[in-house]
């Protein structure tokens, strides 16, 4: 018999509560599919996430569609990946409950994204909505994953799941996998068309303030357009100083594949509307074949259902054999 050795295993997921937009992409998916030849990968549908907020169950339910055909438009193989619904593994919400008895309640107040989330105005704050990161914790330990590739924003979570792993293990032995982060060097904090010094986000009251990934050409191009700029006319890279052309310098960098360095050159002797024309026609060009897949894949939300069945079969069958462990190390009485 041929061992092969175990490949690290990669989770992650984004929430539906909004549109896709390309500081998501950047941030995250692009790492996604960049890891799934090399690592055992699953990716998700963060449902149960989404409704720490309130949703429309129609608009939902259209966007989860919109989101699976997205992973795979974006190059996510459902072959090489389990792909699928929070919602349909109901280990996460089991695990969630036994780890909100080992998190204590400073550990969740000191959350920056439910401290930004609970004072927004008009904000109606329950109790999910504090309790967020812990289910995000029950999502990585309940596969094991070594690896979780995500944004610069989600670093304060992940560090809640290493702690809340490490003091599990401390008193149960090694019972879950202590997880890194996995965050790109570059792009992994795409800031606010409108106001570059907030990230980007998909619940920003202005559509202006993002590109999502589905956004047509006349809308992107309209967009960067408006987009917020500095003071003074030099193309610099220089997050402090000059944010609003930093972010279009590292957007028009990832998004046609050349340095920094070399951007700055070549605007030597233009003005920032230059910058914003060519940031606009490089996303544009990328999207496109996204864009052209996507409507393909989302015009069949059968073969779309299926593939969320298949991957939660999967994930479910791993999901529960971490849960046995948690279960039995805490004596409960095992299920016959
Ligand atoms: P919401 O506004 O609903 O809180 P969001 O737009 O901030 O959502 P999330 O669903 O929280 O997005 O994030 C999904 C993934 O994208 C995470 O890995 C996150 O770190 C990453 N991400 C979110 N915003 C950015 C950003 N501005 N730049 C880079 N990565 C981001
Ligand atoms: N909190 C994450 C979404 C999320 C997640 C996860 C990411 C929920 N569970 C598990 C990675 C792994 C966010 O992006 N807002």
């Amino acid at each position: 018999m041929v061992m092969t050795a175990a490949r690290p295993v990669v989770l992650s997921g984004i929430q539906p509560s909004g549109q896709l937009l390309i500081s998501h992409y950047v941030g995250a998916m692009r790492n996604w599919v960049a890891m799934q030849d090399t690592h055992d990968s699953l990716f998700m549908l963060v449902d149960l996430h989404a409704i720490t907020v309130p949703q429309d169950p129609a608009t939902l339910r259209a966007r989860c569609y919109d989101f699976v055909a997205l992973y795979l438009a974006a190059g996510l193989d459902a072959q090489k990946n389990t792909i699928f619904a929070q919602s349909h593994v109901s280990a996460h919400a089991e695990l969630g409950w036994i780890l909100n008895c080992y998190t204590h309640m400073g550990e969740l107040e000191r959350m920056t994204q439910f401290k930004d989330k609970s004072t927004r105005a008009g904000a109606v704050i329950n109790v999910g909505l504090f309790d967020y990161p812990v289910l995000m914790a029950a999502d990585i330990l309940l596969y094991q994953a070594t690896h979780v590739p995500v944004g610069a924003d989600q670093k304060q979570h992940l560090e809640l799941t290493r702690d809340l792993a490490i003091r599990f293990n401390h008193q149960y032995g090694e019972v879950f996998t202590v997880p890194e982060p996995f965050i790109p060097q570059t792009g992994a904090r795409i800031m606010s068309l409108q106001e570059p010094t907030k990230k980007m986000s998909k619940s920003d009251p202005s559509a202006l303030s993002y590109i999502g990934l589905l956004d047509t050409p006349d809308v992107i191009l309209k967009k960067f357009k408006k987009a917020v700029t500095d003071s003074g006319s030099e193309i610099r890279f220089d997050p402090e100083e000059k944010p609003g052309v930093s972010n279009l310098l590292t957007l028009l960098s990832i998004f046609s594949n050349t340095e920094i360095p070399a951007l700055e050159r070549h605007f030597e002797g233009q003005g920032y509307g230059a910058l914003k024309v060519q940031t606009a026609e490089a996303v544009i060009a990328f999207l496109a074949p996204i864009q052209e897949k996507f409507a393909a894949l989302r015009a069949d939300e059968g073969a779309l259902d299926d593939i969320l069945a298949d991957g939660a079969g999967r994930a479910r069958a791993r999901a529960e054999v971490t849960l046995r462990r948690v279960y039995d190390a805490h004596g409960f009485l095992p299920r016959r």
